[in-house]
């Protein structure tokens, strides 16, 4: 099963991957925790360019993305689910469409069909929403990368775009509220996880 984790800045993903990790390990699941951008050596260098780069382009900064979404389903996600892994992913598609979309203000029918050719149509399972107001997550971040400095208002529009598109798909997406502590907000997670595993096995 593919999960993947979304949300604005310091909403905790790291570190709820980690624990949700262990108990799938508890329980056989056999977990891959991944992530984007960067997984992989090419990730890697395209995660340096897009978080350290100076000067990027809104459409520069998208394809980077989608080249990095691109190897990443390829060469690390696909296989994962060949193997009936459970592939638990901090940020996806979902991340293009609502910072490169609601947040830069590119058109979001076109970053759809681009997500769709860049992942070869491989839509999560489950999609965990940890929602928070970004002034509470932006505090919980120690030294800030070039997509973290974005003024607040950015941050808000990214919040926004996320609760909207997790309305509109209420059947993949699960809205978490992750301004609580973390063992709750776990919890929340590994029930979600649960869920769904068990409807598909129905
Ligand atoms: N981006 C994009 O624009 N387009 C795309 O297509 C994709 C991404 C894929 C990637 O940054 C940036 O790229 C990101 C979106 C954009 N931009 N921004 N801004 P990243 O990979 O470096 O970081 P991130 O994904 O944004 O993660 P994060 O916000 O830095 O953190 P997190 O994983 O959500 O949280 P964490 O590291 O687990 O926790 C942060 C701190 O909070 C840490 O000290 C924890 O101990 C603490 N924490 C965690 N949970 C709690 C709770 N429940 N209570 C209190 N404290 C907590």
């Amino acid at each position: 099963m593919f999960v993947s984790f979304e949300g604005p800045e310091g909403a905790g993903k790291s570190s709820v991957i980690r624990c949700l990790a262990q108990l799938a390990e508890e329980s056989s699941l056999r977990p891959l925790c991944t992530r984007e951008p960067g997984d992989g050596p090419l990730g890697a260098r395209i995660r340096d360019m897009l978080l350290h780069g100076e000067n990027l382009s809104p459409k520069c900064e998208l394809f980077l993305f989608l080249a990095d979404r691109a190897q990443h389903v390829e060469s690390i996600v696909r296989p994962a689910l060949v193997a009936k892994q459970l592939v638990l992913c901090d940020r996806y598609s979902d991340s293009t469409l609502v910072y490169q979309g609601y947040g830069r203000g590119l058109d979001k029918d076109l970053l759809r069909e681009w997500n769709d050719f860049a992942t070869g149509g491989l839509v999560p399972d489950l999609t965990l929403l940890l929602d928070i107001d970004p002034e509470l997550g932006l505090a919980r971040i120690v030294g800030k990368d070039r997509l973290d400095s974005e003024p607040l208002d950015f941050h808000q529009a990214v919040r926004q775009g996320f609760l909207a598109e997790a309305e509109q798909d209420p059947s993949r997406w699960s809205v978490v509220d992750a301004s609580r502590d973390l063992e709750t907000v776990v919890d929340d997670c590994w029930a979600a996880i649960l869920r769904s595993l068990e409807a598909r096995h129905k």
